[in-house]
């Protein structure tokens, strides 16, 4: 069966941009062709979304408001379907895909925005003149995501798109298209204009032809660095503005006096475990106070061990494969190029799975110690459940070394010193810090990086303001 595009409300099978042949990465065999769409899909989805837009803005803001909450209601009732198109998209843990449940909270949170204020006054020159600063929706928004954390990250951009008043061209990774596909249908079953979300899965062509094409106002892009430069090339070609989501090489730093049980919890799942470390917010880079690091890699090699691998349609299972052969090709040759340059010590793992997961792509979760913060494997994102332990003397040494990497999207700090904890949070350089806490992707707080972790927010009333441009308005009273 050919999964098909969605364009204008209409499902389409038939695509200039050919088919990919989804693999499962669980067991390697295909479960679906995907149709690909190609400049011409790209071109009719910008047309109906700008007919969408003018619909949607024609509505009331009640109307436009109780819809996204209907839109709401519907992926509420569909969270389980939701969550196991998740799975079959890119083989994340079914206990994992409560990604699902982002598209409603975002949902939720943006529908309070669409009647609120988002405008202001200001005083002028001018007798009884009056100047307006009034927020806009740029009509016609392109967004591109990424396979892993489909769901989520379109929920985080599409929702405030929504709220703003734009329509959206949803271009889902090749890689990942069912759940994103299935979210369309179910906001024309909400009720939404056909052609305000239009889901149109494609590899590189039809991302470029997405980015480059006139009707499209801003671009909202979730993924790599490499890939995030030539979507800048292409937003060139109008003047584009992007909103760019990257990669990260997030440190994680113990102090001395942090619960070592739950920073070993926290360090296992917010790393190697989480996604099978495919995650922009994996915290790659453990850095450890010396005196406490024997005791802590440990208790955290202990954590791993624990690991649940297997079916990810298994409730029970916590650990599955990476997305693809590629990737495992390519993590497990970071991991012998670790082991062959003496980045650091091997401690457990380093291996590809086999037995009855052998025809999937499962790595071990693998953890290397005494890391060189200068080797590749603690420079470059890994995406895989790859992570390394470093020793730190001071406070001072774990910002600097923390710091010391081009990305700045995440870092974690586990310390029971609340003002060390906020003096070592203002100095780190990332978009988000959290301490003593799992990342999430609470649709309250803005997310993004600092330096090549992208720029641009989502989440808040930031995440919100992406999608608006600002226009000054003078009337004067003479
Ligand atoms: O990225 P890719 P992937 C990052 C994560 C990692 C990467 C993994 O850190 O670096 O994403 O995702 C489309 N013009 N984040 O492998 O290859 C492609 O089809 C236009 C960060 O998917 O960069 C896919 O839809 N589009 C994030 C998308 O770009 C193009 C959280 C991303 O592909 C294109 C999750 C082109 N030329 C992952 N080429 C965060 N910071 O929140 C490809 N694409």
């Amino acid at each position: 069966m050919t999964v098909g595009l969605l364009v204008g409300g209409e499902r389409i099978t038939q695509s200039t941009g050919g088919s990919h042949e989804h693999i499962y990465p669980a067991t390697g065999q295909s479960n679906e062709t995907v149709a690909l769409a190609g400049s011409q899909e790209i071109d009719r989805a910008v047309t109906s979304a700008w007919e969408a837009h003018r619909a949607w803005m024609a509505l009331t803001v009640d109307r436009r408001r109780d819809m996204l909450i209907d839109l709401a209601d519907l992926v509420h009732e569909h969270l389980d379907e939701l969550a196991r198109l998740n799975v079959d998209d890119y083989a994340v843990p079914i206990s994992f895909a409560g990604t699902a449940l982002l598209l409603e909270r975002f949902l939720r949170h943006y529908a309070g925005y669409v009647d609120k204020p988002h405008g202001a006054s200001t005083p002028v020159n001018g007798s009884f003149d009056v100047n307006l600063i009034e927020r806009e929706p740029y009509g016609v928004v392109g967004v591109i995501t990424p396979w892993n954390g489909a769901l989520a990250v379109t929920a985080s951009c599409v929702a405030p798109a929504l709220a703003a008043g734009n329509a959206v061209v949803l271009k889902p990774s090749e890689l990942a298209p069912l759940a994103a596909l299935r979210f369309g249908e179910l906001c024309l079953e909400a009720g939404l204009p056909p052609g305000l979300v239009n889901v149109v899965p494609a590899g590189a062509a039809g991302g470029d032809a997405l980015v480059r094409h006139a009707g499209i106002r801003k671009v909202h892009f979730t993924g790599g660095g490499a890939t995030a430069r030539k979507v800048l090339e292409a937003a060139a070609t109008n003047l584009t503005p992007v909103v760019a989501e990257l990669g990260g090489k997030s440190a994680n730093l113990i102090f001395e006096d942090a619960d070592l049980d739950a920073a070993a919890v926290l360090s296992a799942h917010q790393g190697p475990l989480m996604q099978s470390g495919q995650s922009c917010a994996c915290a790659s880079r453990i850095l450890v106070h010396e005196s406490v690091y024997d005791t802590f890699v440990d208790k955290f090699l202990s954590v791993i061990g624990t690991a649940q691998v297997g079916d990810p349609m298994d409730p029970a299972v916590s650990f599955g494969p990476v997305i693809s052969q590629s990737a495992a090709d390519r993590i497990l040759a970071t991991i012998d190029e670790a082991v062959s340059h003496r980045a650091g010590e091997l401690l457990v793992g380093g291996k590809r799975l086999g037995g009855k997961l052998a025809r999937g792509y499962y790595i071990e979760p693998t953890v290397f110690g005494a890391v060189d913060n200068a080797s590749a494997l603690a420079q470059t994102e890994t995406f895989g459940p790859v992570v390394s332990i470093m020793r730190f003397r001071d406070d001072a040494e774990a910002v600097r070394i923390a710091n010391d990497t081009v990305y700045g999207l995440n870092a974690f700090v586990q310390t029971n010193d609340l003002a060390r904890a906020h003096r070592v949070a203002r100095q780190l350089e990332a978009g988000s810090v959290w301490i003593n806490q799992f990342s999430d992707m609470s649709p309250q707080g803005p997310y993004g990086g600092y330096k090549q972790s992208g720029f641009g927010r989502t989440g808040g009333a930031e995440g919100l303001h992406e999608f608006l441009q600002i226009k000054n308005i003078r009337i004067g009273m003479r």
